[in-house]
């Protein structure tokens, strides 16, 4: 299985800025537990910041045929962007939605997700296990 992780704007940040909300551990380190629980699963992984929306759409579509699952932290693009769900949409491969923080308990401009429509779940408010408890639910999918 391969597997594509995705994180939008600011996430690069993580462990630098807003500690009481993102925690004090650096996107460095977040990767480093994608790569082990990948490695622990058996899965193939590949991991790609940006800050820019156009370029999450590229690596979507550009993961069609090579990704089985996606793994996806818009940031702040889960609340304005409908080119990201319509690239889900498009290339048709499972996806789920994570944050780190639950969107729903903060500012009420955080509570809509145009992203959760293309996703098969969205999990939320679980720190960096969100993006383990996504992938195993991902590779439970797949295997069913
Ligand atoms: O809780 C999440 O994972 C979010 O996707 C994070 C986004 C936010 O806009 C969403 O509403 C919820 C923000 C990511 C910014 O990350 C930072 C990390 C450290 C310092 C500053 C920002």
């Amino acid at each position: 299985m391969k597997l594509l992780v995705l994180n939008g704007p600011n996430l690069n940040l993580l462990g630098m800025r807003e500690p009481e909300i993102y925690g004090h551990e650096t996107y460095a380190a977040l990767c480093e537990k994608i790569r082990a629980h990948a490695a622990a699963c058996g899965v193939e992984v590949e991991i790609f910041q940006s800050n820019h929306e156009g370029a999450l759409v590229d690596r979507i579509q550009e993961a069609c045929g090579v990704f089985d699952a996606i793994v996806i932290n818009p940031a702040a693009y889960t609340h304005t962007s409908i080119a990201i769900p319509d690239a889900l949409k498009a290339v048709r491969i499972p996806a789920v939605e994570v944050h780190l923080s639950d969107p729903a308990r903060r500012e009420a401009f955080r509570r809509v997700s145009y992203v959760r429509s293309a996703c098969v779940a969205t999990i939320a408010g679980h720190g960096f296990d969100g993006y383990t408890e996504a992938m195993d639910l991902l590779c439970r999918m797949l295997k069913s």
